[in-house]
């Protein structure tokens, strides 16, 4: 199967101020570092790094004693919006390099106002060992990378980050794959509003490939734009250690590496967030190889081809 290449934006975030502890800051550095422009540009595709944002603290934003350091999520927040928005409507492919979790809330939301101008829905595959589903009430520690999802679908509304106003994200088109961490409150807020959980359990009974084939399914049908959210610790600590809330019992190399190939050969993905990458805590720059590995997969790097699959 041909590799579609693709025009690639690159969009470093050193944000570290979402999550509780520092590091995640230099994850573009390490990411860049370990490659990532090469392996695209190897596999063909055109690649423009546009740098990473900088930002000033929004001042109109309160200090909110429930999401620590708002005012700094919240101008990454408004600055990747609409990096990411422009981006894609450029026609690149937006690639996030990050950067805390707390970033999505800015790169799901730009995509969120792409699609709605394409008139096409935006699906969210959300690769986590957590389901970052919390609002400032329900959440226990109060860092904002534990909230994106709540956020993009409109629920931890907090401060006017954005307009209220903006195009939202449907919790129904959203896909939790490798959840294994769910606070109480985020249990109940996922049934409530039918966020597709498939925690790790289900992945052990059904494999990965069942799950994926009836995602990529649901998106094609529906004519919709995929946005792909990869944090760290979706990935098992053993082996990709550079993160500050490992979860054991993760996804292995094997499972996380056909996901990004059945991700590829579906031509469905519109945009990526490599996200919670923490140099500080890796092992001699292992887990940001790998992070770069995955994302060549996931850009059509192949051990063989494969014959297309029958419709
Ligand atoms: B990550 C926790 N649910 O809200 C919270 O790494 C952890 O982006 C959030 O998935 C983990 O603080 C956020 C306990
Ligand atoms: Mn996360
Ligand atoms: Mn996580
Ligand atoms: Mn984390």
């Amino acid at each position: 199967m041909e590799v579609q290449t693709q025009s690639v934006a690159l969009i470093g975030v050193p944000l570290e101020e979402g999550s509780g502890r520092r590091g995640a800051g230099m994850g573009p550095t390490a990411l860049r570092i370990a490659g990532i422009d090469k392996a695209l540009a190897d596999l063909g595709h055109t690649v423009v790094d546009t740098g990473d944002l900088s930002i000033v603290p929004a001042r109109d934003l309160p200090n909110h004693p429930k999401a620590h350091n708002l005012r700094v999520v919240g101008a990454y927040t408004r600055a990747l919006e609409a990096a990411t928005y422009d981006a894609a409507k450029a026609g690149h492919f937006p690639l996030i390099l990050g950067g805390d979790h707390s970033l999505s809330m800015g790169s799901v939301s730009g995509m969120a106002r792409y699609a709605a101008e394409m008139d096409r829905p935006l699906f969210v595959l959300w690769l986590d060992a957590h389901s970052d589903f919390n609002t400032p009430e329900t959440s226990p520690s109060g860092n904002i990378h534990g909230m994106p999802v709540a956020f993009f679908c409109g629920l931890a509304d907090f401060a006017h980050i954005l307009p209220r106003d903006r195009p939202l994200v449907d919790p129904q088109k959203i896909f939790q794959v490798g959840i294994r961490s769910v606070d109480a409150s985020e249990r109940v807020e996922i049934r409530k509003h039918g966020v597709n959980v498939f925690d790790m359990r289900s992945l052990d009974e059904q494999g990965v490939a069942v799950i994926l084939r009836q995602i990529l399914e649901t998106v094609e049908k529906a004519n919709g734009l995929l946005h792909v959210s990869f944090d760290v610790d979706f990935l098992d600590p053993d082996f990709a250690p550079g993160v500050g809330t490992t979860v054991p019992g993760g996804a292995t190399f094997r499972e996380a590496h056909l996901i990004m190939e059945m991700l590829s050969d579906s031509g469905l993905v519109s945009s990526l967030d490599l996200v919670e990458l923490n140099p500080f805590l890796d092992d001699r720059g292992k887990s940001a190889r790998i992070m770069v590995e995955m994302t060549a997969s996931l850009f059509g790097r192949r051990i063989f081809d494969r014959p297309t699959r029958a419709a």
